[in-house]
């Protein structure tokens, strides 16, 4: 196989924790109906959480992407993630009030801690643009296909949790994570063999971060 869609070859390769990410049994929950509300509290709580430390880990995707990208608009789209970030913190706080969840008191467990600090690491000059949006790609990408598959048709997802869904699992925001994997395919093309080791084994850990926030959020800790 050459090198145009290492992120096909990468998730054919890896097929089996990527779907365990896709396909959690959290998710699995949502799509069927059964899901235990405390746990979807739970998620919903961690990841607001999650997500305050995803926006420094966006800002520095887009310095890099200012400094070593060849492509100007690399920036616009990861701007434009950032700026969708804005909303989505918003949207946690008042879904968060919504449930009776209290945001300020929340204490962040430790599968949340560990993806964090995680997502800090790669926040270091020292982590090249390519394993960066690679790493980018995924984190988005988990969410987009876990929850569109809860409003596929035949799912039988609560009404009360469609609008959560929707919030990844719309088709605009999968153009959006197709626009993030074409740029990582376009940088992994021109990486060099060590460079694609390392962005293949940032790309596993994450996807390992991915299943285990979902256990905890299923109240598996
Ligand atoms: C844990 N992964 C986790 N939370 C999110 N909000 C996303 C990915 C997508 O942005």
């Amino acid at each position: 196989e050459g090198k145009s869609d290492m992120i096909a070859t990468w998730l054919k390769k890896h097929s089996l924790i990527y779907t365990g990410a896709t396909r959690h049994p959290f998710i699995l929950d949502i799509r069927d109906g059964s899901i235990d509300l405390s746990s979807f509290k739970r998620w919903l709580a961690q990841d607001y959480i999650f997500v305050r430390a995803f926006v420094p880990f966006v800002a520095s995707i887009l310095l890099k992407a200012w400094k070593e990208s060849d492509d100007s608009s690399d920036m616009d789209l990861i701007l434009s993630g950032m700026a969708a970030l804005n909303d989505e913190i918003a949207w946690f706080k008042s879904e968060a009030s919504k449930w009776g969840v209290a945001l300020h008191s929340v204490v962040p467990h430790k599968a949340n801690l560990d993806y964090c600090r995680f997502l800090e690491s790669l926040m270091s000059p020292d982590i090249e643009y390519t394993v960066a949006i690679t790493a980018f790609w995924a984190i988005e990408a988990v969410y987009q296909e876990s929850f569109a598959h809860c409003l596929e048709d035949g799912s039988r997802t609560p009404e009360e949790l469609k609008e959560t869904c929707q919030r990844w699992g719309n088709t605009g925001f999968g153009q959006y994570c197709r626009s993030l994997r074409n740029i990582a395919n376009r940088h992994l093309e021109k990486a060099s063999d060590h460079m694609l080791s390392k962005a293949e084994v940032i790309l596993i850990r994450v996807l390992e971060h991915e299943v285990e926030f979902w256990n905890m959020s299923r109240g598996e800790i």
